[in-house]
């Protein structure tokens, strides 16, 4: 695993990703675009990662597209440069594995879109939170504009894309933007201990519960409730299942083998 901009270390079966490019506040180039890609479909591949944890070396999680490069686009290579951050956070998004975001820092414009495709969010007290790009005369378009209102709703979405206002860590706490917070010293050990409660669950139950939330947001709630019935049924299917029942009617710890 050789990455120029990124950290990536396995541990337990938790993959720790980190953007690496502190002295831009690891803000997104195509290359950090690119390995992100990289990473997360050997993440999706491989069957010693059983959850991901992102987050950013330094006093940022990521500040966003790279100004710096996306000041050289063209309008047609500015289009492909939106198509493949929104093509890499919708695959992060639609994973088979649970990815966590460690906000420790900055999570600003495509940073705060990064974090919107992990599945769950857990902040830094540290961390700051904002859509900034109507200051740079642009709006967010790494799919902040569709992501921010499913997750707090369409009028604080408008506020905070509107206004570009930067928000603390107990404040996206508040509106739903994260799901928990830590102090700086304990965010990776919270991280992580989230990480292993879900790895104690039944990885397929974990995987189909996803998939089910994920894709109804995208219908209307029959089609919805329609999808979630296959997909309990696909994970009722699995060995795990029966491992799971039997466990609990004998008073023992479930062993999931993800099958
Ligand atoms: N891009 C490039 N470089 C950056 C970025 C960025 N997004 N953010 C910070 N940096 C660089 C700075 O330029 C600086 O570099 P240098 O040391 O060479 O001057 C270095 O990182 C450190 O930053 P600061 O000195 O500014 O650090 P501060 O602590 O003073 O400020 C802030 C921190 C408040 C985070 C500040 O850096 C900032 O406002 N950054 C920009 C945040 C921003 O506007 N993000 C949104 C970018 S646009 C976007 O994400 C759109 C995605 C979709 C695009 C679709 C296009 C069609």
């Amino acid at each position: 695993m050789d990455y120029k901009t990124l950290l990536v270390k396995l541990e337990a079966g938790v993959a720790y990703i980190s953007v690496n490019r502190p002295e831009a506040l690891n803000a997104l180039n195509a290359e950090v675009l690119d390995e992100l890609h990289r990473v997360f479909t050997w993440v999706n591949g491989s069957d010693d990662v059983k959850v991901a944890v992102l987050s950013g070396e330094g006093k940022a999680f990521v500040a966003g597209a790279d100004i710096a490069q996306m000041k050289t686009l063209t309008t047609i290579e500015a289009r492909d440069f939106t198509l493949k951050g929104q093509r890499l956070l919708s695959y992060i998004e639609q994973l088979d594995k649970v990815v966590i975001g460690a906000v420790n820092g900055f999570a600003l414009g495509g940073g705060c879109e990064l974090a919107m495709a992990c599945d769950i969010r857990i902040a830094s007290e540290k961390a700051k939170f904002g859509l900034p790009e109507v200051n740079l005369g642009i709006i967010p378009g790494f799919g902040g504009t569709q992501r921010l209102p499913r997750l707090v709703g369409k009028g604080m979405a408008k506020y905070l894309v509107m206004t570009a206002e930067m928000i603390t860590a107990e404040e996206a706490l508040r509106i739903g933007l994260v799901e928990k917070v830590a102090s700086p010293d304990d965010l990776m050990d919270e991280a992580s201990k989230v990480a292993k409660l879900i790895m104690s669950k039944g990885p397929i139950a974990v995987k189909m519960a996803k998939h089910a939330i994920n894709n109804g947001l995208n219908m209307d709630i029959v089609n919805g409730i329609a999808y979630e019935a296959e997909a309990a049924v696909s994970a009722y299917a699995s060995e795990d299942r029966i491992e799971g029942m039997t466990a609990f009617l004998e008073k023992r710890a479930a062993e999931f083998k993800n099958k």
